[in-house]
Order: C-alpha cells, then structure tokens, then sequence
C-alpha cells in the first residue's frame, strides 16, 4: 500500500492525527446493555456476582467511613464512591500474588488483597499498627506522595521479572499523578526493562479542584504511554466488564513478558477529594455532577446482572447489611487499640536508630512512664 505523504512541518495535522489510536473501551452502556459482545469477559456467574458484591461493599464501606471521620473515630479518609468499577474490577482481574501499589484512595483493592479492615482503619488514624501488614499480604502501603508509587512499581515489577514469577506488580495514579516526573519515569523504566507492571491513571476529572483540562494538553491521558514504548489504552472506568477485560489482557501480555501495560480509566468520585475541607460545589457545576451520576458503575452492573437473574434487591440488601456489620466490627477494634505513643512511632522508623531519633525516643519515654 502506497503510504500517504505527510508534510512532517503540518504541525495541525499532526495534533489531529495524534489521537485517533485512542478510543474508549467499553462493554456495558449506561443502561446496562452490552455494546460490544466480542469484549465479554469470560467470567462465571458466581464470580460476577461476586464482583457485584465487591462494588457495593465498597460503596457501603465509603458511606460508612465518611460517617465515622465526621462522627471522629476516623482520621484521613478519600472518598472512593464512584470509582467502584475502576477500582474493584481492575483488581478483581489480578491474583494474591501479584504486587499492589496503591495511592492513598486505593484502600478498597488493598483490603480486597488481603489487609484487614481494622488495620486499615489504624492507618488512617496515622496509627503505625496500620503499617504491619501479614506476612503473606502482596502490598505495600497506600503512597501519599503522588506519584511516587510508579517508580517503586518499576523496581517491583523489574524484581517480578527477573525472578521469572508469572506475575505483576501493579498500581494507581490519578489524572494529577500523570504530570509528575515519577510518573513518566516509572512508566519510562519500566518500558526499558520490559518489567511486569500494569499501570492505572484513575482519570476522575479533577486533581483537587484542578480541572482535567488544565492539567494537560494531551487529548487522553491513555497517549502518555506512548512515548515511553509501551501499549496504552483507555477505557470506560464506570462500565465494570470493560475495566475487568481490559486489565486481564493487560496482565497476560506483562506476564508473558512482553513488558508493561498503561490503562487510563474514566470515572469519577462523588464525594470531596479527602474529608480535610474539601468543598466540590466551588469547583464542579450540578451539571456536571448529574452527567455522570447517570453513568453509575453499580447501577449498570446492576442492571446487567439483574436481567440475568444473578442479581436482587435482596442480594444487594444482604450485601450492605454484612458490610455494616464488618465496619462495626472492625470499627469496635480499632476503638480499642492501645494509642500510639511518640516513641513506638519513632522507633519504628529506623531498624536501628540514629542518634538524633533516639534522643527523641528517651525524651518521650520519659515523659510516657510518668
Ligand atoms: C508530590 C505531591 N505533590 C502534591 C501533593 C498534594 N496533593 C494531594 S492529592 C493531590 C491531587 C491528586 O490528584 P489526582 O492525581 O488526580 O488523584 P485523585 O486525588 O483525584 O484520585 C495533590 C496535589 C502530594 N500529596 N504529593
């Protein structure tokens, strides 16, 4: 086939052309009826059900969590309704033994791979116990810094590699976390060295009260993966089915080493960015937020699993009943965990401490034997 001639000076047929390999997937509409039959992932009726119930546990516990941080028993808490599909069924595609980086709003998938909800609520009262995770547990804590969980995801997934383990490492980022320099260098990296990592950039519209369209030029944020040698894909972050089939072939290709995957989810949270002032209605029209109230993850789930026969009313009843009791539960524990004192949270920075920290640590002992 004779190739088009292009004029490599038409910078404005450059910007066209830049984004036409980018379309969204998607697998459910917004009513919950199947768009594209070739995509329909291969999963057995308990197993979507058993997602379902993953979405809506995670729904209650956001419910749940907001109320207890007003109500004072919790302390740092960021939203997560709304984010259910891009975050449970991304998560549901991988195994126990793969290796979770999660940001600081990922704390579903990380109690979903293993940690218990009591130690999750701990670390979000800046508890260290929150910290000690089980031995068997393929995580690292949720990184606060944005970014940064890109590049330690490299490095794990590079050690995934090396080890020849049929495994990924893989993390989250937000459309904010896709303009720090960690996140090109991780993804950079992790391209060079053909690491096992599948990458997420949650594109939830806003970094704060940065609006995606101030954040970068790039038309999809799926394109950044481009440059760094690497397949990237964007994908309907609110349809359950599509999140799940995208990342599981995502992970076969890392795992069969042909290196690492970059997956933009378009979604959206509800609530405010973190419960410590945050106020949406300065920075987000009712418009806007009716829009994508109508494009509802558990709704559309809902709606295909309901019609067939998988799902019911008192299904989901259940659900948000032993949910509410889990919190409980795990909420009473948490309320009675001895607090923390400076001088554990000192030492548990250092294995062996420097001077400067342990003058600190016999300084607060003092005073805490008094
Ligand atoms: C390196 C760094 N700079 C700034 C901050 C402050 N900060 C916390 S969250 C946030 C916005 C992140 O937005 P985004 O990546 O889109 O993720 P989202 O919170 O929407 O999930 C910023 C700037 C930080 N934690 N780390």
């Amino acid at each position: 086939m004779a190739k088009k001639k292009v004029n490599p000076l038409d910078f404005a047929a450059f910007l066209e052309g830049m984004n036409e390999n980018f379309p969204t997937v998607q697998v459910l509409d917004v009513n919950g009826k199947v768009v594209n039959e070739d995509l329909v992932p291969d999963l057995s009726d308990d197993e979507l059900v058993e997602l379902m119930s993953r979405m809506v546990w995670s729904r209650v516990l956001d419910q749940r969590s907001t109320a207890l941080n007003r109500q004072g028993r919790l302390g740092f808490f960021a939203p997560t309704a709304g984010q259910e599909a891009s975050q449970l069924a991304s998560h549901f595609a991988m195994t126990k033994e793969d290796v979770l980086l999660p940001g600081y709003r990922d704390v579903p998938q990380l109690i979903q791979h293993g940690l218990p909800l009591k130690e999750a609520f701990l670390w979000s009262k800046g508890h260290a116990a929150g910290n000690e995770y089980p031995a068997d547990l393929k995580a690292l804590p949720p990184q606060i810094i944005i970014g940064a969980q890109y590049v330690q995801a490299a490095g794990v997934a590079l050690g995934l590699k090396k080890r020849n383990k049929p495994n990924v490492a893989f993390t989250y980022t937000g459309d904010g976390g896709s303009s720090q320099g960690d996140f090109y260098e991780g993804i950079n990296f992790a391209g060079a060295m053909k690491a096992n990592a599948v990458f997420f950039i949650q594109n939830n519209g806003y970094a704060i009260s940065t609006p995606r369209e101030l954040q970068t030029a790039a038309t999809t944020l799926a394109q950044k993966g481009i440059a760094a040698g690497i397949p990237s894909i964007q994908v309907d972050g609110m349809d359950a089915l599509a999140v799940y089939k995208v990342t599981k072939a995502a992970r076969d290709w890392a795992i069969a080493g042909n290196g690492p995957v970059l997956i933009e989810t378009l979604t959206y949270r509800y609530g405010p960015h973190t419960l410590s002032g945050d106020d949406p209605t300065r920075y987000r029209s009712q418009e806007v937020e009716d829009e994508w109230a109508g494009k509802d993850p558990l709704n559309r789930f809902r709606i295909y699993l309901t019609e067939k026969g998988l799902w019911s009313e008192e299904k989901e009843e259940a659900v948000i009943e032993a949910t509410k009791e889990e919190v409980k539960e795990a909420i009473k524990a948490t309320d009675s965990t001895p607090k923390q004192k400076v001088s554990d949270f000192l030492k548990n920075m250092f294995e062996v401490s420097p001077q400067s920290i342990q003058e600190q640590i016999d300084i607060y002992e003092a005073k805490e034997s008094k």
